[in-house]
Order: structure tokens, then C-alpha cells, then sequence
């Protein structure tokens, strides 16, 4: 194979012409906070993500996942997008979805440019080079392999956050048999003192500085968990009903340096961002899917965002709900009649 500099610098021109915003490499080694992973399933926050506990030592080390890796190419993509109108985003009678969901599925957008990328290595390259793409969707973290390709830094929210974008970032990897020149980590940019993320999250997840009880994060609650929403977490999820933005709206790094990126993917609309809460708890489940299939919020099926819209809708506190949950109340599925069971409490009791 050709010099292993000028190949790295092909694949990066290539990935930006591919859409890309920010690409780069690091060695198939185990990452650097293998361990805090490892503390932090030991410690019970992978809720039910079954997922996050399964063969843990196989998330530690690339070459696990790919014996033959040799390097990772990391790119990340930017879901910002301008800000919605204040009077929609602050209105309670409606949903907030967070920023990631404004529209096509981010993983339907990364992974066939990534596999054009790894279709580039080998054309243009070497023949024989062993790949494999992932975006959010294989045994990896993802996060400490962007730190090592020199993506960013990690925030005390967890996230991956770069000093010239901030964090409203995807992240994609291709696992590589080519050895490849390595990018140094990023050794600007840090969080300091600074502690907003934790105040600010209305759920106390961010247990301490870079710890995420995920049982507790409103993103996990909205999306992953299929059960009842724990009684004493439903109030200050407040008007969130598909996913969380607050630790990272509150970071100033991501207040100053979020911008779209070259893939403008994602759209502010109102009903799919901020949808009014009544319109959609009278959605069939056919009207779900034509409003969001293409979308992330499929992820929470048609009876999840129900239950997360009647949380909302008591947390909202507006009689004129009454009637609409009385109906959840007792015609719909089990999970959701229970909790619009709550929020008529919730209102009733608070009039
Ligand atoms: C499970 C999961 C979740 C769970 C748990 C999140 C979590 N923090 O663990 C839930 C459902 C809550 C979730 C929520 C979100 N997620 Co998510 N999620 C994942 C997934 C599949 C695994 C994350 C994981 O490994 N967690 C285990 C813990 C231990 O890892 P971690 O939090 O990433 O922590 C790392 C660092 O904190 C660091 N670390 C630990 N201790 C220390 C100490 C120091 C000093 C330092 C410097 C670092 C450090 O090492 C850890 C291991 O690498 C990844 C995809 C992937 N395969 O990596 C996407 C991913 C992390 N999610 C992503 C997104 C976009 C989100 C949301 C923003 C979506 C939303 N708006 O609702 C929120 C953000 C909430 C948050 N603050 O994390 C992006 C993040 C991109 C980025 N810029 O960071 C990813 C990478 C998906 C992708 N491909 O783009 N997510
Ligand atoms: S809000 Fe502050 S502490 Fe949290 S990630 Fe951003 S800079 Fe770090």
C-alpha cells in the first residue's frame, strides 16, 4: 500500500467530499476509559439497555469487534440546525423533540457514505483492506474513539464535544485492516470548573462529572425504556417527549459553537419538532408512522410516544387536556392508560 500519510489524507479529502465535517484516525487499541465504561455497567446505569451490558470487554477494544483492525477512521457529522421560535419551543401545550430527531434518521444518512468511504479505500488503495462501518449501531464507544482520533474532547455531560463545533455532533466509524497515519487526541478545550450540565439537568442523571445514570436521563426514559416511567421522574420531564437537549443546550461551548454542518439533514417544522401535545395523543398508529417512520422517533413505537405525550400533557397542567386523557384513560393501551391515569391526577390535583 502506498505511503500510510498520503492514504490518510486521500480518505479525509474523500470524507469531506462525501459530506463529512470532521474525520479522523486512530490506532485499533483499547480506549482510554475502558474502565469508567466497565464502572459504569457494574454500577447498574445501562438500566434496561441490555445491549450496553452484553460482552463488555468486546466495547473496550476494537480489535475485538474486527481482530484484523488496524485503525479507526472516526467522522462526525453536525445535527445543528438554527433555533426554533421561542413562542413554539416554550410552549408546554406542545412536545419538544430533541434536536437529533428534526427529521431523516441520522444513522440511514451515515452509514452508506461511510461504506462509500470504505469502497474508496478499497478501490483506490488496497483491494484487500478488511472493513466494517458502524454508526451507534455495533459493540463500540464511540465517544472514547473519537477522543482518540482527535475529534473533541469529553465533556462532563459525556459527550463528545469539538472546540470549533461543540457537541450537536454525530459519530460513525469505519474499523480498518490498513494501517493508517493517527491523529493526535485534542488537548484543547476542556470544561474547567464549569458545572452547568449537571444543575441544569431536571433529573439529576449526570450523578457527578462525567457519570450518566441513564435510568434517570429523560433520553433513555422518552426513548429506550419500553415500561412505566418511574412516579417521581415524570414531573420534571417536563415537556420533553422524545429525547433530551438540555445538558448540552446549557454547555457554552455548544451554545457558541454549534453550526450546521455540509449535510443539512435535519429541518425545524413544527409538527415533528414541537407538536402539539392533543394533536398527537389522537394519532392512529398509522398517522404515527406517515408522521415519523423516517424519522428517529420510530424508535419510540407509536404507544411509547403516547405514554411520554400524556407525561406531558399532565405535566402541562391545562384542564382543557381533561377530556382527551379521560378517553387515554381507559380506551388505549396499558402502559398509556396508567399514565394518563397520572397526569389527570397531576392536573386535577394542581387546579
Ligand atoms: C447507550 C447510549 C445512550 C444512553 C446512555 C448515554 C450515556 N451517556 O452513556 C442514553 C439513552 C441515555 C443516550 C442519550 C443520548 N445520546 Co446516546 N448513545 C448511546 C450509545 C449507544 C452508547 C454510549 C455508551 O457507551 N455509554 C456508556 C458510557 C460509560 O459511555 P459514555 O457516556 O459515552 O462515556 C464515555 C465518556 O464519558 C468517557 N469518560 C468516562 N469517564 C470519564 C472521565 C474523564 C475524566 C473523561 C475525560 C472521560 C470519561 O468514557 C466513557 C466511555 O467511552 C452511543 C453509541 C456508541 N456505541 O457509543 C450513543 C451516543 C453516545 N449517543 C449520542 C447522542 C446524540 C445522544 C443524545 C444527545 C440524544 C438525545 N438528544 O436525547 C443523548 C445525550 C445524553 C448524554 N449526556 O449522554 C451520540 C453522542 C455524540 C456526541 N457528540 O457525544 C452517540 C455517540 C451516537 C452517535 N453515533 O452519534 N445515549
Ligand atoms: S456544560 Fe460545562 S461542565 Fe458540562 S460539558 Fe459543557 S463545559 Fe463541560
Amino acid at each position: 500500500m502506498a505511503n500510510t500519510s498520503h492514504v490518510s489524507t486521500l480518505i479525509k479529502e474523500y470524507a469531506a467530499a462525501l459530506g463529512f465535517d470532521l474525520v479522523g484516525i486512530a490506532p485499533a487499541t483499547r480506549v482510554p476509559h475502558a474502565e469508567a465504561y466497565g464502572a459504569w455497567v457494574e454500577a447498574g446505569y445501562a438500566g434496561d439497555m441490555a445491549y450496553m451490558t452484553r460482552e463488555p470487554e468486546r466495547r473496550q477494544d476494537p480489535r475485538l469487534v474486527l481482530p484484523e483492525a488496524r485503525s479507526v477512521v472516526v467522522v462526525a457529522v453536525s445535527y445543528f440546525t438554527a433555533d426554533p421560535p421561542a413562542a413554539l419551543w416554550d410552549d408546554p401545550a406542545r412536545g419538544r423533540v430533541a434536536r437529533y430527531a428534526w427529521g431523516q434518521d441520522y444513522h440511514d444518512v451515515l452509514t452508506p457514505r461511510l461504506r462509500q468511504l470504505a469502497g474508496f479505500l478499497q478501490r483506490h488503495v488496497d483491494g484487500t483492506v478488511l472493513w466494517r462501518a458502524y454508526v451507534d449501531t455495533g459493540p463500540l464507544l464511540e465517544r472514547d474513539l473519537a477522543l482518540m482520533a482527535g475529534l473533541g474532547f469529553i465533556g462532563k455531560n459525556t459527550c463528545l464535544i469539538h472546540p470549533e463545533w461543540g457537541s450537536y455532533l454525530f459519530l460513525g466509524e469505519l474499523l480498518v485492516s490498513a494501517e493508517l497515519a493517527y491523529d493526535a487526541p485534542i488537548t484543547t478545550g476542556i470544561c474547567g470548573r464549569c458545572t452547568r450540565c449537571l444543575d441544569a439537568c431536571p433529573t439529576g442523571a449526570l450523578v457527578a462529572p462525567y457519570r450518566l445514570d441513564s435510568r434517570k436521563c429523560i433520553s433513555y426514559l422518552t426513548i429506550e425504556l419500553r415500561t412505566a416511567i418511574p412516579q417521581a421522574l415524570r414531573a420534571p420531564m417536563g415537556n420533553w417527549i422524545f429525547g433530551c437537549d438540555v445538558c448540552q443546550s446549557v454547555c457554552p461551548w455548544t451554545r457558541r459553537f454549534a453550526r450546521t454542518g455540509r449535510q443539512d439533514f435535519l429541518s425545524f417544522e413544527p409538527a415533528r419538532c414541537v407538536p402539539s401535545l392533543l394533536e398527537l395523543l389522537a394519532l392512529d398508529e398509522a398517522q404515527f408512522r406517515a408522521r415519523f417512520g423516517r424519522t428517529p422517533v420510530r424508535r419510540s413505537k407509536w404507544h411509547g410516544l403516547l405514554r411520554n405525550v400524556v407525561v406531558a400533557l399532565g405535566n402541562c397542567g391545562d384542564p382543557a387536556a381533561i377530556p382527551a386523557l379521560q378517553h387515554a384513560a381507559t380506551e388505549s393501551h396499558p402502559l398509556v392508560r396508567e399514565h394518563a391515569a397520572w397526569a389527570l391526577h397531576r392536573i386535577r390535583s394542581a387546579g
